[in-house]
């Protein structure tokens, strides 16, 4: 009797087929694992970090994970990503190597080191394409725990799809909400903040996420006891167990090498999340690392022998196989014959992957080899290339800096000989520049026709009747106007909900627009910026309020590993046009009156960075951005709420383009550039000035990034050759950018007769009170003395110094 049909005792033949395609992949995997390492010891890549000794749960997930879910998870999901059927071997060998092709690398073109996972979200006109149609994983980031934000906001859209009957019409976006989000993690990295907070909220929200927890007892050197309370998660973590009368999480723990406890524990998992959307914590213990953590150390230097010899022995594969003998009662050379095949798959996709990056990069490396040969024939200083062509032509593993360089160094010898080989060079490094201009730095912010860019100005109208109201009536008129334009658009935050937060921007619009438009968060920055990202990946339009800019350092991590670099480490294979709402610049005291756009500016390229002078302005960018697909942080001004603007009559449609800086009064013997509720301030000042006889030309740039596309600044500057640049961040924080940006990439330097000025807050955060604030802050005083000193050096005939 065949070993099959001996199993069909216990199995069907179907099932058997399914077990040992399982264990081929699981074979096949480890040994891409394997192979990975090699390769980096060959120097063929740069690092490694593999997924051996997580296959077998691995396996178990994918068998859940239908179309139309979404993974946030990290660089131990090869086997999970290949099961999927969203990653092949080649593929992932691509990565390995930093293959700089969509194509070849579908996850980020080359951009990130391996074991970084993502599938496509958008087409190739930068347009989502219909999710419940695709296994959708999210892309991965290297900071540990750093998924969990996302994964939270990926499980929370589903909660919205389902409870919000306004969005059934969107059926690419979600089948009633049906989707789970999976998550994964290591055990050590659950000591994150991130982790703890993401979870604490998805046990309040009770969302569809399913969150795997791979447990190998280790986080690189550093045993479980120093990371997790009674060395162990899920123990440590019980009291957010469900009971008949509370809700909670379902925890569901099982060992990593148990083939059949994981499928069917995972089935039971899928069913409650996915149907009653109960947060599943699932806990994977006694897994390995055969390979210890990475190729940037050994395990042995730090596990003990009994350790070693133990993961030995409870290796999930080793285990699976001995399964399939003892139960599947499959010969072991059957098996042996599985191994050979799966083994000899992964050797031949990394061969062809192999061959495939180096055929790209050998490209460049021969015209660059024959251009320098014929500088050798043409040349006066032939031998001087002779050593550049050997070092180009003796590489191994040659990469695209060595083609580079070799043709900077030739081009050098170059520049007095009028000869072919020199035009031939030129172009090939003006054309080589572009390209790596396109595989390296590309995809920044949204090139898609509905980038910000392209959304057109329209003028606020105002008519006899359009009236005088609290600033904060302008955005409430605004928000009350999108929610009602576009079902897709949703706010939240702390204190958003119930009183519309905390300065009544949405006041009133909960009531209006229901609890799931319009919703209070926890305390948690950090996860209020995840809901974000994950809700606007799956086609919403959310507006995720920080409650000040003060409280932004919570959520910078956030913004800054995952949300600003997501287009960006994509090639643009993703996107979240996350709206971040937040107030700033002065108010009160140390932590209610922060200006912190240098931090901004320095850490969230790849986010627009809005900060309007008024309500208005603000109102006009929340319609931009709301139109568009990049992501901005609006900050408002937080001490403009109550002061008086006329509201617009066409609130809901006008806009204000982004990078256009407006000039507020025009002048000619000074260009004073602002932003913010520094428009104010310098206003006042320009005012004062002008009856000291000194006419000023004030400047606000309205947006930091992009900055003053039209380079209207340096038109002013041609004019009165002089600029001062204000804000209220620290010394050497936004002034100095723009005045990089002014300076340098404008060429303003050359129109200037006095020196550039900056005008700043102190290096301190502002003392509390009105007098903590003026001595901290800029106020109008220090910018008149500041400009009347910069004319007094200009003219001291005409201008007496003040002291
Ligand atoms: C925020 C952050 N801190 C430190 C690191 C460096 N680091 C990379 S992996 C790792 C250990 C993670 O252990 P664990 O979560 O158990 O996952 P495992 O690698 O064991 O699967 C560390 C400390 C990092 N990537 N991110
Ligand atoms: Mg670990």
């Amino acid at each position: 009797m065949s070993a099959l049909k001996e199993a069909k005792v216990k199995f069907s033949q179907a099932k058997v087929k399914e077990i040992l395609a399982d264990y081929r992949l699981a074979v096949e995997s480890r040994e891409a694992s394997l192979i990975g390492r090699k390769e980096v010891f060959m120097g063929k890549a740069k690092f490694g970090i593999f997924g051996d000794g997580k296959e077998i749960a691995q396996i178990a997930m994918a068998k859940v994970f239908r179309k139309g879910d979404f993974r946030a998870g990290y660089y131990r999901d090869q086997t999970f990503m290949f099961a999927i059927g969203e990653l092949t071997v080649q593929q992932y060998f691509a990565q390995l190597y930093a293959h700089t092709s969509v194509e070849a690398d579908p996850a980020s073109a080359g951009r990130l080191m391996n074991g970084h996972y993502a599938t496509r979200f958008l087409d190739d006109e930068g347009k989502l394409k219909a999710l419940t149609e695709l296994r959708n994983s999210s892309a991965d980031i290297s900071p540990t725990a750093g998924q969990m934000p996302r994964l939270l906001g990926l499980a929370y859209a589903s909660k919205l799809f389902r409870h919000n009957d306004q969005l059934k019409e969107f059926t690419g976006l979600s089948n009633n909400g049906n989707e789970i989000a999976f998550g994964t993690i290591g055990n050590a990295s659950t000591s994150e903040g991130m982790f703890l907070e993401a979870i604490n909220a998805a046990g309040v929200l009770q969302v569809p996420m399913l969150t795997s927890i791979w447990d190998d007892d280790y986080g690189i050197s550093v045993p479980q006891e120093y990371h997790t309370t009674k060395s162990s998660i899920s123990k440590a973590l019980a009291g957010l167990q469900r009971t008949e009368t509370e809700k909670g999480f379902e925890i569901i723990t099982v060992k990593g090498w148990d083939y059949p406890g994981l499928l069917e524990a995972y089935q039971k998992a899928e069913k409650i999340c996915r149907e009653e959307h109960v947060p599943v914590l699932f806990h994977v213990q006694e897994m390995t690392q055969p390979q210890g953590h990475s190729t940037s150390g050994s395990h042995e230097r730090y596990k003990t022998k009994e350790r070693l010899a133990w993961e030995v022995e409870f290796d999930c594969i080793k285990k699976m196989r001995e399964w399939i003998i003892n139960e599947v009662l499959i010969l072991p050379e059957e098996v042996d014959a599985i191994e050979r095949e799966a083994k000899l798959s992964a050797k031949q996709a990394k061969e062809r992957a192999w061959r495939a990056f180096m055929d790209d990069v050998r490209k460049d490396q021969i015209i660059v080899t024959r251009i320098i040969e014929k500088a050798i024939r043409q040349s006066q200083r032939s031998n001087d290339f002779v050593p550049i062509r050997e070092d180009l032509i003796k590489a191994i593993n040659p990469t695209r800096l060595e083609t580079m360089r070799a043709a900077k160094k030739a081009i050098r010898l170059l520049v007095d000989e009028d000869i072919e080989a020199r035009t031939e060079l030129v172009r090939w490094i003006k054309d080589a520049e572009a390209d790596n201009i396109d595989r390296y730095s590309s995809h920044m912010v949204s090139v898609s026709d509905e980038s910000a860019l392209n959304v057109k100005g329209v003028e606020a109208v105002y008519t006899d009747s359009s009236s005088l109201v609290d600033g904060r009536e302008v955005l409430q008129a605004c928000f009350d106007a999108a929610l009602s334009r576009d079902p897709r658009v949703l706010a939240f935050g702390e204190d958003v909900g119930k009183i519309g937060d905390v300065n009544q921007g949405f006041a009133g619009l909960q009531a209006k627009h229901g609890e799931l438009r319009v919703t209070d968060t926890g305390i948690r920055e950090c996860t209020i910026i995840g809901q974000g990202i994950g809700t606007a990946l799956r086609g919403l339009k959310p507006i995720a309020e920080i409650q000040y800019l003060d409280y932004f350092i919570y959520a910078l991590p956030t913004l800054s590993d995952d949300l600003a670099c997501l287009y960006y480490r994509t090639k643009g294979g993703q996107k979240a046009p996350l709206i971040i709402r937040t107030r700033g610049h002065r108010l009160e005291g140390v932590w209610h009156a922060g200006s912190q756009i240098g931090m901004l500016l320095h850490s969230l390229r790849g986010i627009y960075i809005i900060s309007p002078r008024n309500m208005t302005q603000a109102a006009g960018f929340y319609n931009t951005m709301l139109k568009a697909d990049d992501p901005a942080v609006i900050i408002e001004c937080l001490n403009g709420y109550r002061l008086k603007e006329r509201l617009p009559d066409n609130i809901g449609e006008f806009t204000v383009p982004v990078g256009v800086p407006e000039i507020l009064k025009t002048g000619k013997d000074v260009t004073l550039v602002t932003y913010g509720s520094m428009c104010r301030v310098v206003m006042e000042a320009a005012e004062a000035l002008e009856d000291s006889g000194i006419s000023c030309e004030v400047i606000d740039v309205q947006t930091l990034l992009p900055f003053d596309i039209h380079h209207s600044i340096l038109e002013s500057i041609k004019k009165t050759n002089r600029v001062v640049f204000a804000d209220e961040d620290v010394p050497g924080g936004a002034t100095s950018f723009m005045m990089q940006q002014v300076l340098e990439v404008q060429n303003a330097y050359q129109y200037l007769d006095s020196k550039p000025v900056t005008i700043t807050a102190k290096e301190h955060r502002p003392a509390y009170a009105s007098d903590g604030d003026y001595f901290s802050k800029p106020n109008p005083e220090d910018v008149f003395e500041k400009v009347y000193n910069l004319m007094v050096e200009v003219h001291p005939s005409k201008f007496s110094p003040i002291y």
